[in-house]
């Protein structure tokens, strides 16, 4: 088991109190153009098409509905960028690895989120979230290899762990947390949610607000 992060009573605290605060849409980016002056420190949630991005980040605010969510991948299809009281941003990113969308769309994808996490200076840290199911992919390590070489810190988490048996999740998670080793600005501990029954959302809470 890896070192994580201190989540005492008082950090859950915090981290509910942190999400009490209305959160709100401000901007949809389609191009690099329309990303939004940096006002407040930003996280972002990034990961492969349909592993959950939008609906951890409604699980989060306990909105249902303020990311869209779909059981088709490839739903969001611009960086939405949410403001969670005066206290920072969060942006959910549209998902890589879709292969249904024309090669055209997905380089367009590819280049504005890869340009995004490279140059953004508001950006604190980024969640990469990864299927309990399936574990590291090659479309992981790619955006991963993109934020260690412009010293992005990002945890991973994974998702969807309702659909696992806890014996798997267990080896999975072993699995994965051996491999962050090569990453140099990877978060050595992964945490666990799902958006599904709540589980590993406070804590997650609390982790945002060590921001
Ligand atoms: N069982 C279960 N299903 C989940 C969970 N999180 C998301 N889903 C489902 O997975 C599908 C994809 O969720 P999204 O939140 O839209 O995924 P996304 O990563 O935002 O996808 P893109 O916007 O296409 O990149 C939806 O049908 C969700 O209901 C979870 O924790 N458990
Ligand atoms: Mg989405």
């Amino acid at each position: 088991m890896k070192q994580g992060f201190d989540i005492t009573d008082a950090a859950v605290k915090k981290g509910e109190k942190l999400f009490r605060q209305e959160c709100i849409f401000i901007a949809g980016a389609q191009r690099l153009v329309d990303i939004p002056p940096m006002e407040l420190p930003e996280v972002a949630f990034a990961g492969r098409s349909n592993v959950g991005k939008s609906s951890l980040i409604n699980a989060l605010t306990g909105r249902k509905a303020l990311a869209r969510a779909s059981a088709t991948p490839g739903r969001t299809q611009q960086l939405n960028f949410f403001k969670l009281g005066d206290s920072m941003q969060l942006v959910d990113l549209p998902g890589y690895g879709y292969a249904v969308a024309s090669k055209t769309k997905v380089e367009h994808w590819n280049a504005v989120v890869q340009g995004y996490l490279k140059n953004r200076q508001a950006l604190r840290r980024v969640f990469v979230l990864i299927d309990a199911r399936h574990g590291i992919m090659a479309a992981d390590q790619e955006t991963m290899e993109t934020l260690d070489k412009a010293s992005v810190p990002y945890v991973c988490i994974l998702t969807k762990a309702d659909k696992t048996r806890p014996a798997d999740l267990a080896a999975l998670v072993e699995k994965v947390e051996g491999e962050l080793d090569q990453y140099k600005c990877a978060f050595p501990k992964i945490y666990v949610t799902s958006a599904a029954n709540g589980g590993g959302i406070s804590t997650l809470r609390a982790i945002l607000t060590l921001v």
